[in-house]
Formats: structure tokens, C-alpha cells, sequence
């Protein structure tokens, strides 16, 4: 997926990482490879024994755009049953999320389910011809589906600058991706994240991640995001990695989500001067009771706190809203909209109704509501609608209240504010740019 740009495949250099050696890997990126004659063309080059596919996105969580990825996964996998007589191993991400369905509708011989180290275990007993059955995180066709413990070692990544998909990131926009921890502790309703990457924080030490930042800064990178699910979920944590940043020479400005929690005062100073450029809040609401509805981790005046002292502090401040969830009504709506223009110097990300996923709460509730059935396959995506709002109702009342503003960009985007965005990539800026794109 392209919008609003490509992101770095940063999963499969952890994967990598974890196979090579004893395994030889080549990476194919399909934003680089472009075709499917492409892909057929490194495969009768490379012949692989095993083929990895890293699932990242089912759908783009857009209900008035829906795309959705399982038809172009379904044909890169014809091609390379047509080019490879290879294992077919799928994982990542968006196979994390719904791997029963993603097994029963393609045509793959295992699958991972969530981290990719575990790859190794499965080419482990392929190779002495053993039964993967047991080894967890393994699932086959005929498989049940169990859900594995987060990867309880330590998890490393290979780069390398001279790889051809790297360039092909660092002449997009220049920015590359980062990962210091995995996890989150926090239980909003709706989010996939802790299923992915499991409810407790596991920290990569800061010096290795400030050390992979140099890598990736002395390769070119113009730009990093972190990609962790909540960067300051963790204030110490996030505060160490700055100071390691700042002894490591780190001069490349970077930016990720974070949660509004209040901060100290002097928190985003301390992570501008370490490099910190963007802040994207997961703020969802701002209103006290669908906070509360949403079970996020802060309320209003934390929002407040955060937003004031990250624009104090120079950062791009950017506050991702979710309308429409339980409990929403006009008036919790009218609230959010109302506090918004308390929010100076903010880019708004406004996505309408709520993407339903399996294994949270949200699901239970949509279940009880009968807004799902339990048979539903959640590969076609279903969105949660608060009952005492009609859907066209929510997003009218926004688009007015929007009226023409730049900075309120709906699900991913406009054509127009994603030509601009290509547009200055290609003319060679970097790093995500909504604050340019918008004004
Ligand atoms: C950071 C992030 C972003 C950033 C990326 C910035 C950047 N430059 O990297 C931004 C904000 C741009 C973004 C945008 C979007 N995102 Co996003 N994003 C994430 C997030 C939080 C982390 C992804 C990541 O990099 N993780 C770190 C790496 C190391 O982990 P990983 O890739 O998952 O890889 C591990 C495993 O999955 C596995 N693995 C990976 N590949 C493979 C392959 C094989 C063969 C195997 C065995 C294993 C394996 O091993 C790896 C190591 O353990 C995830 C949620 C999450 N916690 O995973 C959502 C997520 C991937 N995003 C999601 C979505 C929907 C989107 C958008 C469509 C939203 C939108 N409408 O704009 C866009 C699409 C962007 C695009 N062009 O693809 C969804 C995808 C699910 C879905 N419904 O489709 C996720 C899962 C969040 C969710 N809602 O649940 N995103
Ligand atoms: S929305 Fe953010 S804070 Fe809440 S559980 Fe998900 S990642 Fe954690």
C-alpha cells in the first residue's frame, strides 16, 4: 500500500535477523518489484526453498474508501506457486490479526502467528523433517488456530544500506523506520495492538537502538518513525533512548505515536533537542466520556497538558479522532468538536466509525449489539456504529464543522493531499510532511 506513503518492511529485517545464518534470505519488495513478471523473475533467479509473505495490511480502515489486499495477496501467491515449488509461509501483522481466515482462504502451507522470529523453528524441523505440530506460533491449514506467548528472547535486526528496496525508501521521502520496544500495556477497546505485539512493554536497550538509528542515519535516512505503538508509553524508557540518541550523534529528526499522558514539563524539550520532530496522538475522542467509553489510558486535560507542551516545545503536533464508537452521541460528538478548536497548531487524522477486530473488547460489545454476527470472516471489514447516531449524521456534523480547513484530513487522505505529499517526496523532502501538505 502506498498511502500516504510506503513504509520500510522493518518486519522482515527482524525476520531476517533471525534466519541468516544459517539460511541465505533475499528480500523482494513488491513496492520496489512492481509486477508480478518482476517477482517471477527473482524467483527463477533466486530459487528459493521457502517463500515468506509478509501480510501488513488487510484493509485500509476506511469505511467511506474501503480497499481491501486479500485479491492482490491471492494472486502473488499464484504466481509464485506458477514460478516456485517452495513452502509458502505467511506472517506479519495483518495475518496476526485474523490467521484462521488468512489460512483458509489462501493457498499457504504454514503461517506464523505474530513475531517472526519464530520462523526458525519451523525451518528447523522442515529441515530434519520433523512435525511442526506443537511448536508454537505454527499454524497449517488444517491446524487449530492457538495464539502464542509474546517471543520471550531478545529480538535483533539485520540492515543493510546496500540492499536495493533501502533505496528505494530513501529516494521516497528518505525515511526509514525503527523499533524500540514491542508491546502495550494499556486496554483501549478497540486495539489490535496488544494482541500483536502482547500487554507488556519489552524494551530493546537503547544503545542498540540508538546504534541501529546511527546505521540508518549514515545510510541516508532523512527521516525515522518509530514505529513502536505507544513511544512514550513508557516516559523513562523514551527519555533514555533520547539521551542514548544524543550521544550516538544522532542529527536526523524522528517522530511516532504517543499517548497524551501528561508529561513533565520540560518531557517534549527533552525529546526535541534529542531530534523528535512529529507527534501523532492517539487521542480518539475529546470528550471525558468516550475516553472513558474507548477505556483510553488519559483524560481531557491530559490531552490539553501533552498538546500544549509538545507545540511549546516546536514539535508538529497531529491528533488522530475516532467518531462514531460506543456511546457516541451528538452531544459527546459536539463536545470533541468543540474542544478540537482548543487545539491550536493541530493536524486532525478523522476516521470514521470503529474497525472491529477480533480478541478485543469492542468486538464483544459489537456481538452483544448484533452489529456482527459471529460468523462474520472480519477480512471484509465491519465498523462499529455508536446506536444513537446514524452514521451519515456523524460525519456531516464533522465535515461542517471541517468546513474547508486543511488540517482535518479524513481516513487516509485526499487524492489531492496525497499527489502533494508524492509530489514533495519526489522533489526530495522528507519524513511524513502533513504539516506541509495541509496548510
Ligand atoms: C507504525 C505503524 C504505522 C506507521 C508506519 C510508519 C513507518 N514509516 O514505518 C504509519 C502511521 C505510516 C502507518 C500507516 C498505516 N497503517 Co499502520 N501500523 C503501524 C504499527 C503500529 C507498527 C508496524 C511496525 O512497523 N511494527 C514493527 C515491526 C518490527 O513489526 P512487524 O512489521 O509486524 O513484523 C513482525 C511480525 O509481524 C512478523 N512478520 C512480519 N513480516 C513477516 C513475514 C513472515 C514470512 C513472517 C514469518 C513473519 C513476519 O515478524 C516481525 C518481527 O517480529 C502497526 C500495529 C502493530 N503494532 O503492529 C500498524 C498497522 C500495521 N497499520 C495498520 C493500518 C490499517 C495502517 C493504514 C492503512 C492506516 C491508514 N488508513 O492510513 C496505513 C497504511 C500505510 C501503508 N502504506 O502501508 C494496521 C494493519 C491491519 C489492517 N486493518 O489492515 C495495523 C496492524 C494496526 C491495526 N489497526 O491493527 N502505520
Ligand atoms: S490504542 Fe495505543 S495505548 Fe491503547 S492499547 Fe492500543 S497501542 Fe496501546
Amino acid at each position: 500500500m502506498m498511502e500516504p506513503y510506503p513504509p520500510y518492511p522493518i518486519g522482515l529485517d527482524y525476520v531476517m535477523n533471525a534466519i541468516s545464518p544459517p539460511h541465505q534470505v533475499k528480500i523482494a519488495d513488491m513496492n520496489e518489484l512492481k509486477d508480478g513478471d518482476a517477482l517471477a523473475g527473482v524467483l527463477s533467479r533466486y530459487q528459493p526453498d521457502i517463500i515468506g509473505l509478509s501480510i501488513r495490511n488487510i484493509d485500509n480502515i476506511d469505511e467511506a474508501n474501503t480497499k481491501t489486499f486479500i485479491g492482490e495477496i491471492r494472486d502473488l501467491i499464484g504466481i509464485i506457486r506458477e514460478h516456485s515449488g517452495g513452502f509458502i509461509v505467511l506472517g506479519g501483522s495483518g495475518f496476526t490479526i485474523l490467521p484462521g481466515e488468512f489460512m483458509s482462504r489462501l493457498d499457504a502451507d504454514f503461517g506464523i502467528i505474530g513475531e517472526g522470529e519464530r520462523l526458525q523453528f519451523l525451518l528447523q524441523a522442515l529441515e530434519r523433517n520433523e512435525s511442526v505440530s506443537g511448536l508454537p506460533g505454527i499454524v497449517t491449514m488444517d491446524s487449530p488456530v492457538v495464539f502464542p506467548e509474546p517471543w520471550p528472547r531478545s529480538f535483533h535486526r539485520s540492515f543493510f544500506r546496500d540492499h536495493s528496496h533501502a533505496s528505494f525508501y530513501l529516494k521516497r521521502g528518505g525515511m526509514l523506520n525503527l523499533q524500540t520496544k514491542r508491546g502495550c500495556p494499556f486496554k483501549c477497546i478497540y486495539c489490535t495492538y496488544p494482541h500483536i505485539e502482547g500487554t507488556r512493554f519489552r524494551f530493546a536497550p537503547p544503545g542498540e537502538i540508538a546504534a541501529t538509528a546511527r546505521m540508518l542515519q549514515d545510510a541516508g535516512a532523512g527521516y525515522i518513525y518509530i514505529t513502536d505503538s505507544t513511544f512514550n508509553g513508557s516516559a523513562e524508557q523514551s527519555l533514555e533512548v533520547a539521551a542514548a540518541f544524543k550521544k550516538s550523534g544522532i542529527s536526523v529528526p524522528w517522530g511516532g505515536f504517543f499517548t497524551p499522558l501528561s508529561p513533565s514539563p520540560d518531557y517534549y524539550c527533552i525529546l526535541a533537542d534529542a531530534g523528535l520532530m512529529h507527534v501523532e496522538f492517539g487521542t480518539e475522542a475529546l470528550s471525558n466520556s468516550m475516553l472513558a467509553s474507548y477505556r483510553k489510558p488519559f483524560r481531557l486535560e491530559d490531552v490539553f497538558t501533552s498538546h500544549r507542551l509538545a507545540v511549546a516545545a516546536g514539535l508538529h503536533v497531529a491528533h488522530y479522532l475516532m467518531l462514531g464508537g460506543p456511546g457516541e452521541d451528538e452531544g459527546t460528538l459536539k463536545e470533541t468538536l468543540a474542544n478540537a478548536d482548543e487545539l491550536e497548531k493541530a493536524v486532525f487524522f478523522v476516521f470514521g466509525g470503529v474497525r472491529i477486530y477480533p480478541h478485543t473488547a469492542l468486538y464483544d460489545l459489537a456481538l452483544k449489539e448484533r452489529q456482527i454476527e459471529r460468523s462474520r470472516n472480519l477480512l471484509e471489514p465491519a465498523f462499529y456504529w455508536s446506536p444513537a447516531l446514524h452514521r451519515e449524521t456523524v460525519m456531516d456534523i464533522v465535515k461542517e464543522h471541517a468546513g474547508s480547513r486543511a488540517n482535518w484530513v479524513f481516513g487516509s487522505g485526499s487524492q489531492q493531499t496525497l499527489k502533494n505529499l508524492a509530489r514533495l517526496h519526489a522533489r526530495g523532502r522528507v519524513g511524513p510532511l502533513w504539516e506541509q501538505v495541509i496548510w
